[in-house]
């Protein structure tokens, strides 16, 4: 069907099963599916009509867009040079995703339109494709990644422990029922958790003042001032993310788990941190591969109350609305690299500011010997170098200031292919999208 002139005239009288999808169907069908967000997002399509019989069949198909509630934004006709056709039609509508599929589907299905063909519908794929315009819509965006759970990895310490499964799964209903703008719903850890946490807290109260920069430094104090940050119990994600709205606007939404980069990502362009709320398995209180509350808390939370940080957080959010699967894969490594295992400059000392180095005690040491490889940070090749996520990485990238990071960020973000560019716009705390085609 990638050739709809070779096959002309033989649309008519098909039924459901020997009809085939069009790649832009497929993905339309595909977009539509995701939520009924998606389904409803407005999209503009180009259609391109070739009527063997009269005006009557282009009345029809109008008022089969008007059914719909579309609306035809520009209607052109010309003669046809073929036998056998009267008149050519372009037609641009903008309608919902999923009335756009109707519609296609009618046109080359329905008898009614037996006269008429679509030659080819453009522009109709993804453009602009569904993601969250404000962080209300982020309720769909929680979707998971299997990859650490305690229930299919056999790797992970809660693996053989029935009790933390549990645990795990009582917690992760809280971020299955949360809804946008509900407080987040406080949890009683228990008295091994907070052990848990008593353990690391000490060890990066220990090893900070030497090791992390000084950004961090100076956020922790203040959630140390303002109580948040105590050794004996594990703060309450509302506290906190009360804590940063003073400081950045960023918020915190409770998440189940591990998101798929890309929901993960689209967050914090609205300056909203998903964060886990399970506590690391007891066995494991200086690494684990999976983020849990103490990584989100003792790594993240100081520097999002970092404003220059806090704005790179969200540049990558906004840089990654709409993007490709390849560049979300670049952005996220450029993440993984960056918020999760940076290391920067200051007076010509190593410095860690990555969450992942500050959250684990083994890795930041470990970053911080002469075991591995150091690379300044240079989003270009930063993007596509290869990381595993099981083990101490072997490469880190260095920056040499945050605002340095997020100028080579922001020159490297034109580089990319989005037909369309995106805007926060504060007042509404909605994204704005220009088409810049
Ligand atoms: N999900 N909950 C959660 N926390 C993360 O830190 C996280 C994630 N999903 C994806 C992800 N990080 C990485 O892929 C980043 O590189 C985007
Ligand atoms: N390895 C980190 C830690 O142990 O705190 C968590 C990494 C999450 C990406
Ligand atoms: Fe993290």
């Amino acid at each position: 069907r990638a050739n709809a002139d070779a096959d002309i005239g033989d649309d008519a009288g098909k039924t459901d099963e020997d009809y085939t999808l069009t790649e832009e169907e497929v993905i339309l069908q595909n977009a539509a599916s995701e939520s009924p967000e998606a389904e409803q997002a407005i999209q503009q399509a180009a259609l391109l009509l070739r009527m063997r019989d009269g005006m009557g069949s282009l009345a029809r198909i109008l008022k089969t867009i008007d059914n719909y509630k579309g609306c035809v934004q520009h209607l052109e006709t010309r003669p046809s040079q073929l036998t056998g056709v009267q008149f050519d039609a372009l037609v641009k509508v903008s309608m919902s995703r999923i009335n756009l599929l109707q519609l296609i589907r009618s046109l080359r299905q329905s008898t009614a339109f037996a006269g008429v063909n679509l030659v080819s519908e453009n522009n109709i794929s993804s453009k602009t494709p569904w993601f969250p315009r404000h962080a209300s819509d982020l309720d769909n965006c929680n979707h998971l990644m299997t990859k650490f759970e305690p229930e299919l990895d056999m790797n992970h310490p809660g693996f053989a422990d029935k009790d933390y499964r549990e645990r795990r799964k009582q917690i992760a209903e809280i971020a299955f029922a949360y809804k946008y703008g509900d407080p987040i719903p406080s949890i009683t850890y228990k008295d091994s958790e907070n052990a848990t946490w008593q353990r690391v807290f000490n060890t990066v109260l220990d090893l900070m003042p030497k090791h992390a920069c000084r950004e961090y430094k100076i956020a922790f104090g203040k959630l140390q001032a303002a109580n948040i940050f105590v050794p004996q119990h594990i703060p309450q994600l509302e506290d906190v993310s009360n804590f940063l709205r003073k400081h950045t606007g960023f918020t915190l939404r409770p998440a189940a788990g591990l998101l798929t980069a890309r929901d993960f990502l689209a967050s914090l362009a609205f300056r909203v941190f998903q964060s886990t709320q399970y506590v690391r398995h007891a066995n494991s209180p200086f690494h684990t591969p999976e983020p849990d509350c103490i990584h989100e808390l003792l790594g993240h939370i100081p520097l999002l109350a970092d404003p220059s940080f806090a704005q790179f957080s969200q540049e990558i959010g906004l840089a990654s609305l709409g993007a490709s699967d390849a560049e979300i894969e670049k952005l996220s490594t450029v993440y993984w690299f960056t918020v999760e295992f940076g290391l920067c400059k200051e007076n010509q000392q190593l410095k860690a500011y990555g969450a992942a180095l500050l959250s684990s005690i083994g890795e930041l040491l470990h970053a911080l010997s002469d075991k591995p490889e150091l690379r300044p940070f240079e989003p270009a090749s930063t993007s596509i170098q290869p990381y595993q996520d099981q083990e101490y990485q072997p490469i880190y990238y260095v920056a040499e200031s945050f605002e340095d990071a997020k100028d080579k960020f922001r020159r490297w973000v034109s580089t990319m292919s989005r037909p369309f560019e995106v805007r926060f716009n504060p007042h509404t705390e909605r994204v704005e999208v220009l088409d810049s085609v």
